[in-house]
Order: C-alpha cells, then sequence, then structure tokens
C-alpha cells in the first residue's frame, strides 16, 4: 500500500469519437458494466441474437462486488435471495455458505455466471466508456472508450451501476499524507495488514460499519472519524447447514415467483398494524425478536407506519438506541454512537458483526465530527477542530459514493440537439418509469434513477429491468422500429410522481445519499421510486403491453 494507490475518481474527457459513420452500426447493443446487470444483460441479448459487447472499467467481471474488497464487505441480503433467479439450474447448483455472503463468495458466484454461460468471450475488461454520441440519421450511438476504441450501437445500455462512482472525501492537505490511503469501493485486491499500525477510518456507513470491527483486529490503534452515526442492527450471520441449504433449494421455484411479485424483492410477511396502535410491550417485543433474527426487512416492515409516520418511527429508534447503550461500556461513546435527528431507515440501515461493541476495545478511539470537524489532513495524520493532530499511519476512506446517478453522468452523453445528460439531469434526473430519458433515444439504465432499484433487492430488480429491456428491444426489432424514446410528457409525469410518493414518506427527512445530498453541489432530489417493485414492475408492463405507452417508437422514413 502507498500513497499512489489512492483511488481516483474516474473523469471523462471530451474527446470527440471517431468512427466513420455508415448507416449500418458495427454492434447492435452496447452494455457498460460487467456487475450483475451487466453479466445478465448480456445473456439476454444474445438469447436475441445479437451482436452484444459489454464494456468493464475493472480489470475483473463482479461489478461493486468487484471494487469493493475490504475487510468485512459482505451482502445485507440473505444470499439464498441475493441470487440470480433466471436460471433454475445455476439456483440448484450453486451452493451459498453463509446466511449472508461475503465479497470474496459473491465474486466467486459472479464469475462462476459468466464462466457457465460463457459471457467473458464479449466482454472487454480495463476498459471505460468515455462518450457516447447520438447520430440522429442513422439512430445509433457512436462510443469512444479509454482505450481508443470506437464503435457504433442500435442500443446503448448502462448497466453500470449505482454504487459504482466513488465519493472522495476533499479535506485540504489530502495528498499531503505520507501514508497510503485506502477507499473502501477501490480496495487494493493484494492481502492488507494493518498489524502494528495506527489506521484512522473516515466514514460509518455499511462499509465502515463492516470494515470497522476487521481492521480494529488487527490494527494497533483504530480512530474512527464519524459524521453521522448509523443505525446497525447484528446479522447474526452464520454457517448454513446443508439441511437449509436443500430446503431453500426445494422451495426455489415458488420462492422466486413470489420474489418477483414482492414489494422489496425480499419475500417477508407484510405488516397490517401501526406501530402506535399496539402497547409498548407488545412493540418492544417485536423490536426484540427483529433484533435478534438479523434482517433489516424484519424491522422494517415490523410495522406499517415505520417509514411514514416520525412518532412511530421514533419507538424503532429508541430501541436501538437503548441496545448501543446496552453494548457500549462507556456512555459518552455510546451517545456519540446513538443516531439522533433523522428517523430510523431513511439513510440505509446497516447489518454489523461486532460494531458497537468495537469501541469497547482500549485501542479504538470514536472522534465525533459533528463536535470536531476535519480541519485537514496533514502528513502525519489529521488535524481535527479542537487543534489536535491524530497520528496515523494509514487513512482507510469508507465515504461512499456519487449513488444512483454518478455513473451515468461521468461520461460523456451527448443525445438529440447535442444536449448532453449532465445538462438534462441539472436539476435531476428526468426519465420515463426509470427506463429512459427523452432526447437519450435507444440508451436504456438498468435499476438507474426513478426505479425502486436501491430500495430492493438488487439483483430483483435488474432481472427485471434487464427483461423488460431484452423484450422491448427484442418487439422494437421484430417490427422495424429503429429508435425508442421516452415522451416528455410521459417523463415529467412519471417524474413527478416518484417525486410525489417521496414526498409523503419520512425519507426526505435525512442527509442520505438517497436524496444525493452526501455529495456537495449534487441537486437534492430522491432518486429511487418509493412506491415497491410491485407496482413499479406493474407499470413498466403495462407500458409494454399497451404498445409503450409513454415512449414514441419511430421507424425508417421510406
Ligand atoms: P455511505 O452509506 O454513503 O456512508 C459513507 C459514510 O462516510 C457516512 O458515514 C458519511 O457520513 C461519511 N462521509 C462521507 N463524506 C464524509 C466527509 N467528507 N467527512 C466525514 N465523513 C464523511 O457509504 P457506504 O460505502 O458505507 O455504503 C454505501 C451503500 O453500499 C450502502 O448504503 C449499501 O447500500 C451498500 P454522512 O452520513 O454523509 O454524514
Amino acid at each position: 500500500m502507498n500513497a499512489a494507490e489512492q483511488p481516483t475518481t474516474p473523469q471523462s474527457t471530451a474527446r470527440p469519437v471517431d468512427v466513420s459513420a455508415t448507416d449500418a452500426p458495427s454492434l447492435d447493443a452496447v452494455v457498460v458494466g460487467a456487475g450483475l446487470a451487466g453479466l445478465y444483460q448480456l445473456h439476454r441479448l444474445r438469447g436475441l441474437g445479437l451482436r452484444t459487447r459489454v464494456f468493464e472499467a475493472g480489470a475483473d467481471v463482479g461489478g461493486t462486488w468487484y471494487w469493493n474488497s475490504y475487510p468485512g464487505a459482505r451482502c445485507d441480503i440473505e444470499s439464498m435471495s441475493y441470487s440470480f433467479s433466471f436460471s433454475p439450474q445455476l439456483d440448484q447448483e450453486w451452493v451459498w455458505s453463509e446466511k449472508y455472503a461475503t465479497q470474496p463468495e459473491i465474486l466467486r458466484y459472479l464469475h462462476h455466471v459468466a464462466d457457465r454461460f460463457d459471457l467473458r468471450r464479449d466482454i472487454t475488461l480495463n476498459t471505460r466508456v468515455i462518450r457516447a454520441v447520438y447520430d440522429e440519421e442513422r439512430h445509433y450511438w457512436l462510443l469512444a472508450t479509454d482505450t481508443g476504441e470506437s464503435v457504433t450501437s442500435r442500443f446503448l445500455v448502462m448497466a453500470s451501476g449505482c454504487s459504482s462512482t466513488v465519493k472522495e472525501p476533499e479535506f485540504p492537505g489530502a495528498d499531503t499524507f505520507a501514508g497510503p490511503v485506502l477507499h473502501t469501493a477501490r480496495w487494493p485486491h493484494e492481502k492488507t495488514d494493518f498489524t502494528g499500525r495506527r489506521v484512522a477510518v473516515i466514514g460509518t456507513g455499511s462499509s465502515g460499519v463492516q470494515a470497522i470491527p476487521l481492521i480494529a483486529e488487527q490494527a494497533a490503534e483504530l480512530t474512527v472519524f464519524q459524521r453521522t452515526p448509523a443505525y446497525a442492527l447484528p446479522a447474526h450471520n452464520r454457517p448454513l447447514t446443508a439441511a437449509e441449504v436443500a430446503e431453500w433449494k426445494a422451495g426455489y421455484p415458488e420462492f422466486r415467483a413470489a420474489q418477483r411479485r414482492s414489494k422489496g424483492g425480499s419475500v417477508c410477511e407484510m405488516p397490517t398494524r401501526s406501530a402506535l396502535e399496539v402497547s409498548e410491550e407488545e412493540r418492544t417485543a417485536a423490536y426484540e425478536a427483529a433484533w435478534q433474527e438479523g434482517l433489516l426487512s424484519a424491522i422494517l416492515r415490523s410495522y406499517t407506519d415505520i417509514l411514514v409516520n416520525a412518532e412511530a418511527n421514533e419507538t424503532v429508534a429508541a430501541f436501538i438506541r437503548s441496545k448501543i447503550a446496552g453494548i457500549v461500556a462507556d456512555p459518552a461513546t455510546a451517545e456519540r454512537l446513538s443516531p439522533r435527528g433523522f428517523p430510523f431507515g431513511t439513510k440505509r440501515p446497516c447489518l454489523d458483526t461486532g460494531y458497537y461493541a468495537t469501541y469497547n476495545k482500549s485501542h479504538v478511539t470514536l472522534v465525533d465530527l459533528r463536535e470536531t470537524p476535519i480541519e485537514e489532513i496533514t502528513p502525519k495524520g489529521l488535524r481535527t477542530a479542537d487543534g489536535r493532530e491524530h497520528l496515523v499511519d494509514v487513512i482507510v476512506h469508507a465515504t461512499g459514493f456519487d449513488s444512483v446517478t454518478g455513473s451515468l453522468l461521468a461520461p460523456d452523453i451527448v443525445g438529440k440537439g447535442g444536449v448532453t445528460l449532465r445538462e438534462k439531469w441539472a436539476d435531476g434526473p428526468v426519465n420515463q418509469l426509470g427506463l429512459v430519458s427523452a432526447g437519450f433515444p435507444n440508451l436504456f439504465t438498468v435499476t438507474g434513477p426513478l426505479s425502486p432499484s436501491v430500495l430492493t433487492n438488487m439483483v430483483v430488480s435488474i432481472e427485471q429491468h434487464v427483461e423488460w429491456i431484452t423484450d422491448c428491444i427484442a418487439q422494437l426489432l421484430s417490427s422495424g422500429v429503429t429508435e425508442i424514446d421516452a415522451t416528455p410528457e410521459a417523463e415529467a409525469a412519471w417524474t413527478a410522481h416518484v417525486a410525489e410518493l417521496a414526498a409523503g414518506t419520512l425519507y426526505p427527512a435525512a442527509d442520505s445519499w438517497y436524496l444525493g445530498a452526501n455529495v456537495p453541489g449534487k441537486p437534492r432530489v430522491f432518486l429511487a421510486y418509493v412506491g415497491g417493485a410491485d407496482r413499479y414492475r406493474e407499470a413498466c408492463d403495462a407500458s409494454a403491453r399497451n404498445g409503450y405507452t409513454g415512449f414514441t417508437l419511430s421507424r425508417p422514413s421510406a
């Protein structure tokens, strides 16, 4: 590890696309990204017989599960549920070893998927699409990569991920630090060892909460710099027994069907009562049961109004704070770790393994940045507003992502009339059904903004989008349509609908990445559809059934 390994946020350059334009594009489809979404999209487009290429910036497939290889990285949705459903054979042959899969196990699964479906031959690794320009006369995209390659393609599918564009904190003096600087989302693939080191971790979202206990096991000293305390629940992770795996596999056909009908892509009992209509004893017992179960959905779905009624929400928030106070020995540290001022669930809650107890270790210190913000990075550490210099050997940023829109706005995407996607979305994303933005025809986004995406089990939402996009492309091609675009009226209505639904919840009460609030200057717009994956799927299917309402389909003029 050295300072040169500090990750960089990829910047697009405004190089012109150098392609000799012909009437026929060189490819039928380009997919950007070879994570879960890109792999499945390639498989399906190939199934249509389309000439498809995937460009992937990483050195291997896997997307977010390739990059986020920090210690403790793990999915917070159960492994038997967070996996592809499209192949019953795959469901039967792959064996998950734990309730919550680690990043290496998920990456092994994605390698298996890539190999099993022979996907690698159409994936170009270490290559970033930096520019895409729509040719309005020929109805296709002209694309340029950072390796100097240019291609043309009828369709462009952005499967570039919601958690892929790294958010770097910008502290003065950042480049003066003499030691290694790491980011959880660009973790080195060779083994890191913190033995004997003094380590600073900045950030206490899901990544920080997962990494901190493991870094503390090795480090000589660990100082955690916390801006906002997280609500974290114990994962109660454990190995799966052979009998459990067999039972899951036997029930997969029904389970996968139920997932597709569900609100969030996880199958769980839906609540019927308000948290305020039961006694305190009953409520506490329900929260305790959810706490013991170690499932985010169990506590979020314990009552109907957790995410819509501040008073109801406070009952669960207070329960979690009481748990923190019961685990953390030092009352002042427990109080600093206790989230206040924003409702539970409005920032992504975390699942942890030993997170709070880590602060009971004598070599672990918590610095509350609300009391003493970081003023600068020095060659030897971090200086906080109280004038103290915290001396460290390694800095770990667990500062998250420019989520959901970051990877769509990083390349120069130029649509009709020379308008860029950045210009069009300057005040926030606008699109029809979270799939197509008017003026950017034949460009689909997988689990992009204004779809349920990050509020759901991503694999289920990815499959829904990929299947809708594939069916749409098949339909266009079979009916001689060369261009699909969103109508400005439909996308204005959809964007307003998504905003209105979010405004009816507690989500806007937190400065979360769901709202872009973690990135200075990013428009404060709720980025996901809160109406449920079931309702959303129905809206997408209804549009398709009725001849793609809300979209215009164009055929070449005679
Ligand atoms: P998150 O959840 O965005 O967490 C990032 C953390 O870093 C969070 O505690 C932030 O505090 C903190 N942060 C960000 N910028 C700064 C600066 N400048 N100074 C101090 N602290 C900062 O990212 P994760 O990688 O943990 O998880 C992302 C998602 O991946 C997660 O939700 C799951 O869906 C999987 P803040 O809360 O903004 O005050």
